[in-house]
């Protein structure tokens, strides 16, 4: 069973919110993911189940293989639907903000809409430090996902008695996507706990992965053929790997933006491979490189992108531009390869598992 993470006195909270609520607003992240609108979707729909009107808004746009998710296609969008946006913010009596857990994150449109409104508000989030004022915040970085933390509240507060297929199959897609398919943050028994719950409710789990991840156009699967038979450079001894792509290649796969999306993560599949750099060519602004790139465990991506890339970013993902040829870029990558050649170069493997005393 899934133990309890609320207080008596934040469940009371809770509870007084929600009963004195009669128009809610859901809010989550700019760029949102699975867990964005996936956790958006069930507390849209546990509202509901409760009487209250719910409207969902989005910073911006999300990516097609989230329309499936049960009420995502009402979602409004804040940089287009000004006015349904100002509405239904002005009318909202509760705010909730989920995967989220600083203004910036909503964007600065979203963002100073949401300051501006009168409603209460609610967080809950699974980001380290959350810093906005809010009613109750329920903020859990140890935790796989918003989703896995939401369900917990639901059971916290007996909402899970009645929890339908719809609001389970929602859940599980952001417990799904923010665990990479349960590849990483996702040693914890208790998220299993939680799949166990949302599983009994009859969802088919393995449609949901079909809907979320296999989703690929025929270009894009020739594309990514390409790129790793004909583009991608290992960078021997330095288990690193280079990929690059220009304008003139991805016309050849007629593409829509956002399909190179996830190239960068693909040479990290290589046995001992540490770090992972793909460049293309922007579709926008001749002249400009942009530069992502990815690593495994201390590597830091985001030191590489500051020194040499002009970004940042996260230890293990970060991006960054350089305005120059593809040629140019490609020496740049080396010369950074070359200058933390320390991390990279070949050590001892560290042990899966500390050993005891
Ligand atoms: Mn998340």
């Amino acid at each position: 069973m899934l133990q309890p993470i609320l207080t008596q006195e934040e469940k009371e909270t809770l509870c007084g919110l929600v009963t004195e609520a009669q128009r809610v607003v859901v809010v989550c992240h700019q760029n949102p993911d699975g867990d964005a609108i996936g956790s958006m979707a069930a507390m849209t729909l546990l509202m509901r189940r409760m009487g209250k009107q719910v409207t969902g808004i989005a910073p911006n746009n999300f990516p097609d293989f989230l329309h499936w998710l049960p009420t995502a296609d009402e979602v409004l969008m804040a940089f287009k639907h000004h006015d349904s946006v100002d509405r239904a913010l002005e009318e909202a009596d509760l705010i909730m903000m989920l995967d989220l857990n600083t203004q910036s994150r909503m964007g600065d449109l979203l963002g100073a809409k949401v300051e501006a409104a009168r409603g209460r508000r609610i967080m809950i989030d699974h980001h380290l430090d959350p810093d906005i004022p809010c009613e109750l915040v329920v903020s859990h970085p140890e935790m796989s996902s918003t989703c896995e933390v939401l369900l917990r509240v639901m059971a916290d507060m007996g909402w899970t008695e009645g929890l339908t297929a719809e609001e389970a199959s929602a859940l599980y897609t952001g417990l799904m996507t923010d665990t990479g398919n349960f590849s990483y943050a996702s040693n914890r028994p208790e998220v299993f706990e939680a799949v166990s719950v949302l599983l009994a409710t009859g969802i088919d789990k393995d449609r949901i992965y079909r809907n979320v991840f296999f989703t690929y156009s025929e270009g894009r699967m020739r594309m990514m053929g390409y790129l790793l038979y004909v583009k991608m450079e290992v960078l021997k001894g330095m288990n690193a790997a280079l990929i690059t792509m220009t304008n003139e290649e991805r016309k050849l796969f007629q593409v829509k933006n956002g399909a190179t999306e996830g190239i960068v993560n693909l040479p990290l599949q290589i046995e001992g491979m540490k770090l992972s750099i793909f460049l293309r060519e922007d579709t926008e602004q001749k002249g400009l490189i942009r530069v992502s790139t990815r690593s495994v465990d201390d590597f830091p991506c985001n030191e590489l992108c500051a020194r040499f890339f002009n970004g940042g970013g996260h230890k293990n993902a970060s991006g960054g531009s350089l305005r120059m040829t593809m040629l140019e870029a490609t020496k740049v990558v080396k010369e950074a390869v070359k200058a933390y050649s320390d991390k990279l170069a070949d050590s001892p493997p560290a042990p899966l598992c500390e050993r005891g005393e």
